[in-house]
């Protein structure tokens, strides 16, 4: 048995941690693009700010970030020399709605990405465009309050019926929201809120949830409708919790956990609140308002497939003490004694990859697709530019092979592969340019220094040959 013949292997992005052109194009302002390097940066994340406007103090990688608005064909092109099948990008709103509210689309920001889509095309790439990746226009944070006002779900309605008219024929597969469950632990990077002195910042999170999750079920309806072949998933940042001992508290502990995250996921693929959840809410007096119809409208629209992210597996226990976090990630977790780590201290476990995929498969019985994965790293070039990222060779074959245990062993469905940050890009997490990802190495520092030449490193031709061999030659 092998993987799928039609397998979808590829590299993913997001809008602005590589376009940069921040105000090219008619462009507006995103919550994604004052999010600065260092200081006040997880306050800005957490929503815990009280202005959102530029502070010249900052350098703020993304409004350049690699310059891919300017330089897409040049990238595509090597993604092509790749052989990717696929290329998961996202849409940025604000170039097609520089407001937000506006009635009408912005034709340049429309005009972009059909150009984009269309280059990928003449590769035979076959683009998986996320809607919204974790950006939300600043006018609307502002005048709104971001996702906790229902209007949200109405503007991106708006922003859906302009792009899935438009790329009609284009692009097939979508994602609503990326790592929806961010909401939770990032709620001004995952749905533009922040939050009032004093305010029940859980009652926010979940009524913002609750609209994110009818404008999901919403653009799966019109998306539909507009083009029967349109595929529609839901995306969630993955990785199974690990009860830190046998202790029952523990495993306790860690099935509450999982289903914090995938609550999301079962509202998206299964068409309700699970029950679980309605008690949580209940027994925290967190009480969602819901309009008239919207039951029947995520009951209508599920999901066609789950894709989701996965960089680690995560740790939990039941005692305060023990939970402590680890540098560096937004998710928290007690650290792992059998597994090692990256630089940023994210746990590496490529079984953990099959454990959730079969969780995954286990609870929904629809195809997965795993939409990010990959190591961040900091890759000191030789003298020709070129870097030898055997370390990103290793965490990635290992988790193909994992990922190929996962469909070979125990039959899961899985619709392809984009591993993250294909190409060098800026952190969403850091800020930072100096975590790598990529295949491609962009010159280009945390200070905006550098030629931005792009450079194919070791694991350019070894993902070539991976893709080739269809898995096959690790
Ligand atoms: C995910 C996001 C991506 C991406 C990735 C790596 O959470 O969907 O946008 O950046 O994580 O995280 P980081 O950039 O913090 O290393």
């Amino acid at each position: 048995m092998a993987l799928r013949e039609d397998f979808l292997w590829g590299g993913a992005t997001a809008a602005n941690q590589c376009e940069g052109g921040y105000n090219a194009g008619g462009r507006g302002l995103a919550n994604v693009d004052v999010v600065p390097v260092g200081k006040d940066r997880w306050a800005i994340i957490t929503g815990k700010m009280k202005m959102f406007d530029f502070d010249d103090d900052h350098f703020y990688p993304a409004l350049e970030a690699i310059d891919m608005y300017h330089r897409y064909k040049e990238d595509i092109a090597l993604f092509g020399e790749m052989g990717f099948k696929t290329y998961r990008l996202s849409i940025a709103w604000t170039r097609i709605f520089p407001n937000g509210d506006e009635q009408e689309p912005n034709e340049e920001g429309l005009k972009f990405y059909e150009d984009l889509f269309k280059e990928c095309h003449k590769y035979g790439i076959e683009p998986l465009v996320t809607i919204t990746h974790f950006d939300c226009p600043m006018h609307l944070i502002k005048e709104y309050g971001g996702w906790r006002n229902r209007k949200m779900v109405g503007f991106y309605e708006n922003l859906c019926h302009a792009i899935f008219n438009r790329y009609k024929g284009l692009v097939k597969y979508w994602l609503t929201f990326n790592e929806i469950n961010i909401i939770l632990h990032a709620p001004f990077m995952g749905a533009g809120l922040y939050f009032e002195e004093g305010e029940n910042e859980e009652q926010v999170k979940f009524q913002s949830a609750h609209h994110e999750l009818i404008a999901s079920a919403i653009a799966t309806r019109i998306a539909h409708e507009v083009d029967p072949e349109n595929q529609v998933g839901c995306m969630l940042a993955a990785g199974n919790y690990y009860p830190y001992t046998c202790d029952p508290k523990d495993v306790f502990k860690a099935q509450q956990e999982d289903r914090e995250n995938y609550f999301f996921i079962d509202v998206q693929s299964r068409g309700e609140y699970p029950a679980y959840a309605l008690k949580k809410l209940e027994r925290e007096g967190i009480k969602i308002e819901m309009e008239e119809g919207d039951k029947e409208i995520l009951k209508a629209n599920t999901v066609d497939f789950i894709s989701f992210s996965y960089y680690s597996s995560r740790v939990t226990s039941a005692d305060p003490e023990v939970n402590a976090k680890t540098g560096g990630n937004i998710f928290e977790s007690v650290k792992n004694p059998y597994l090692d780590a990256s630089e940023w201290g994210w746990q590496i476990d490529p079984l953990g990859l099959r454990i959730t995929m079969n969780a995954m498969y286990d609870r929904y019985q629809k195809p997965l697709f795993i939409v990010e994965n990959g190591l961040g790293a900091v890759d000191v070039p030789d003298e020709n530019g070129y870097v030898e990222d055997d370390y990103r060779i290793a965490y990635m074959a290992a988790h193909i092979e994992a990922m190929k245990d996962a469909v070979n062993l125990d039959g899961v469905d899985l619709l392809g592969y984009t591993s993250w940050g294909c190409i060098d890009l800026v952190s969403a997490g850091t800020g930072e340019m100096k975590k790598r990802y990529g295949f491609i190495y962009v010159d280009r520092d945390n200070e905006g220094n550098g030629t931005l030449k792009r450079t194919k490193k070791k694991s350019f031709d070894w993902y070539k040959q991976v893709i080739a061999s269809n898995g096959e030659d690790l």
